[in-house]
């Protein structure tokens, strides 16, 4: 790249009423419920980093619905939700998923998803009564490779292609020069042309996933970029509200899944479909094993499924005192559910056993294949995997959002517009609401929707309000491309163009980054311990790391691309530290400990805590608020 071939870029300006920011699972419910509410008068655009048809987490597809509630109570999800996240959730958010999500995962089937069915109802769709396979008492099986592409259709025919912008990273978003606090545009590039685009609009929803590899991940040279959630989900969707001065809701909290080791396989249907064992070393079941240390976290050790972080808690304990490897009994799995079955359907097991990763998690399916493990014969080594940042699955850290207000939750969690956050007109849905979780694929479809709908009444709501972007466009534009500008201007000054004293690669900016939160906050090589030293001194550490960002290079698009998605990381890496440092108890052990207060303390810390920076001085203030329950709970 020379300098007469990237000078300024081409300015591109666009006006919208409703600016959907992410092409993921919450965005398609989004685009595909505003056009509904949406007269014609109303324009809808959407801005997605990659393309729709394989982007964001489903991106290679998936084996099972998780949400699906069927026979089952909004209520009784509620429930659920909060004994998993160890107590502390908001019931009038998930409630309010929980009562949508069945008519979602209904559209996926009409739009061509195919859902498994029992014996008796096969081939009759949900919506005409026909019994989905459980593989558990929420989740059900589906054909799913091409899930992602089914739901993205959808959403595309709904907007119109015209309407949608493939391969624009937007990098920041904009306040309205006139008014404080209220939303009016997105600034991005281009990740394929020399082109920047300025989107101005009414409303905006921010739903670009969760945060992964803001740690160091176990996997290391040879299998660099392999983790579990997928590597495009950088942070986006919380720093750009955290920038804008939305406020954010328990950042502390994290997600640390147990997977299939080296290729990060998950184990959710073989835990509950095939009804395998996990196991030390030695062949004990390490959860009955440790049930009464888990009493140390009563009441949610009582819970009729095991909290998630619980089940890590009882892991690592064996692992910690070498009474490792934690194994998958796949065999005797196989074994038990053969008995009863003919060789042809004993072949058909085998077959599911291997779609099941083939759906959803190809690498995993490979390191079978390398390693020669053939599922019915040998059992599987698992892992706890490096911590992600995500509020849509098994955790739920996020934005802090205003709920639906017909579910009687207190005042303050309403403030208007469902799932609007507390910046004017900025909404978000999925990965990006805090404080919920175990919506997965069909919950953050139904979430976006839910939020679509919102924004439709605010624009129909706010009509002749004109928003202005605050901040210089050309200031703006030269920041974006600083790093290729960075580049240009020191790139001769060594033979080598990579090992240079005046640049920082976004992949080195990256290791660092990773490479601090592991040691300081809680990663891998502490065994996700952490105290209020070492993440005193990791925010000294991310505070340098940030003065820093200045000198990232970009020698190319792609690279500009990593440059930005790597400050994200940074971004959401500070709020998490931020938010570890100032809950001081152990809520969720197996995830992370505070290893200066290792107990649970309801009566301190039951409740939400909240973040917010200045947008003017950058400046960040944290605070509880109050927890309540509006669903009765019980955890036995
Ligand atoms: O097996 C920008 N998930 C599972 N859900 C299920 O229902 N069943 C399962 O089986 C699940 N499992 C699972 C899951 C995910 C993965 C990766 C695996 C296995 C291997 C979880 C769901 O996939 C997840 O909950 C939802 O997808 C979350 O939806 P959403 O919309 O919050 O995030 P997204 O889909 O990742 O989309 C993000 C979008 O944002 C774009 N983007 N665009 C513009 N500018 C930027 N700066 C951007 N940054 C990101 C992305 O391109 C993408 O379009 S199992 O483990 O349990
Ligand atoms: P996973 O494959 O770990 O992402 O899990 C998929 C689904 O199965 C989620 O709804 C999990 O909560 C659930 N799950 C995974 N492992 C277990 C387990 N050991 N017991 C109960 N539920 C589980």
């Amino acid at each position: 790249m020379s300098e007469g071939t990237f000078g300024d870029p081409e300015v591109i300006e666009i006006e919208t009423d409703i600016l959907i920011i992410g092409g993921g699972m919450a965005a398609c419910g989004a685009a595909y419920e505003a056009k509904r509410w949406a007269g014609d008068d109303v324009k809808i655009t959407l801005v997605d980093k990659a393309a729709m048809d394989r982007s964001g987490a489903v991106a290679q597809g998936l084996s099972a619905i998780n949400t699906y509630l069927g026979e089952n109570s909004p209520e009784d999800y509620c429930r659920m939700v909060s004994a998993d996240l160890m107590g502390i959730t908001r019931d009038d958010l998930v409630y309010d998923v929980g009562r949508h999500v069945d008519g979602t995962v209904e559209l996926f089937e009409e739009w061509g998803l195919p859902i498994w069915k029992d014996k008796e109802t096969e081939g009759v769709a949900l919506k005409d009564g026909g019994k989905p396979v459980r593989s558990g008492r929420w989740q059900i099986m589906i054909n799913g490779e091409s899930y992602k592409t089914i739901v993205a259709e959808a959403a595309k025919k709904a907007l119109g292609i015209e309407n949608i912008y493939e391969r624009v990273f937007i990098v920041k978003l904009l306040l309205d020069a006139n008014e404080e606090n209220r939303i009016a545009g997105a600034v991005g590039f281009s990740v394929r042309e020399h082109k920047l685009y300025v989107f101005k609009a009414q409303t905006i929803l921010d739903v670009c996933g969760g945060a992964v590899n803001v740690f160091r991940p176990r996997s290391t040279g040879e299998g660099m970029g392999r983790t579990w959630y997928p590597v495009w989900n950088s942070g986006s969707t919380y720093a750009l509200a955290a920038e804008v001065g939305a406020e954010l809701t328990m950042m502390e909290n994290r997600f640390v899944p147990t997977r299939f080791k080296d290729g990060y396989g998950p184990v959710g249907a073989w835990f509950l479909l095939f009804k395998s064992k996990a196991t030390n070393g030695f062949g004990e079941d390490y959860v009955e094993k440790n049930a009464d240390m888990l009493k140390d976290f009563a009441p949610y050790d009582t819970a009729a499924v095991v909290p998630t972080c619980l089940r890590n808690h009882a892991m690592l304990k064996e692992m910690r005192e070498g009474r490792g490897p934690i194994l998958m009994d796949t065999p005797t799995a196989m074994k038990n559910l053969s008995e009863t079955m003919t060789p042809q359907e004993v072949k058909h097991l085998e077959a599911e056993a291997w779609e099941d990763f083939l759906d959803m998690c190809i690498g995993q399916a490979g390191v079978w294949a390398g390693m020669n493990i053939r599922p019915e014969e040998t059992p599987s080594e698992l892992m706890p995997t490096e911590p992600y940042l995500l509020g849509s699955h098994s955790g739920c850290c996020g934005i802090w959002v205003s709920g639906p207000d017909d579910v009687g939750a207190p005042d303050d969690w309403n403030w208007g517009y469902n799932r609007m956050t507390t910046v004017k007109g900025l909404f978000t849905a999925g990965d990006g609401v805090g404080a919920s979780g175990h919506k997965f694929s069909s919950g953050s479809h139904t979430e976006g929707r839910i939020a679509a709908k919102n924004m439709v009444r605010f624009v129909q709501d706010n009509q002749g309000h004109n928003p202005a972007l605050k901040g210089d466009i050309s200031e703006i534009t030269e920041e974006i491309y600083k790093p290729v500008r960075t580049y240009l201007e020191h790139k001769d000054k060594t033979t080598e163009e990579d090992v240079n004293p005046f640049y920082i690669l976004p992949r080195m900016f990256q290791m660092r980054l990773q490479k601090i939160m592991d040691e300081y906050v809680a990663g891998v090589s502490t065994y996700y311990n952490t105290n209020e030293k070492l993440l005193t001194m990791g925010l000294d550490l991310l505070e340098m790391l940030k003065e820093d960002s200045e000198h990232l290079r970009a020698k190319d698009l792609h690279e500009l691309l990593r440059a930005w998605e790597n400050y994200h990381r940074l971004r959401t890496a500070e709020a998490h530290l931020r938010h570890i440092l100032y809950r001081e108890e152990t809520r969720y052990p197996g995830f992370f400990y505070r290893a200066d207060f290792p107990d649970l303390d309801d009566e301190n810390w039951k409740v939400f805590v909240n973040s917010r920076v200045d947008p003017e001085t950058g400046e960040w203030t944290l605070r509880k608020i109050p927890h309540v329950d509006l669903v009765e709970k019980h955890y036995g």
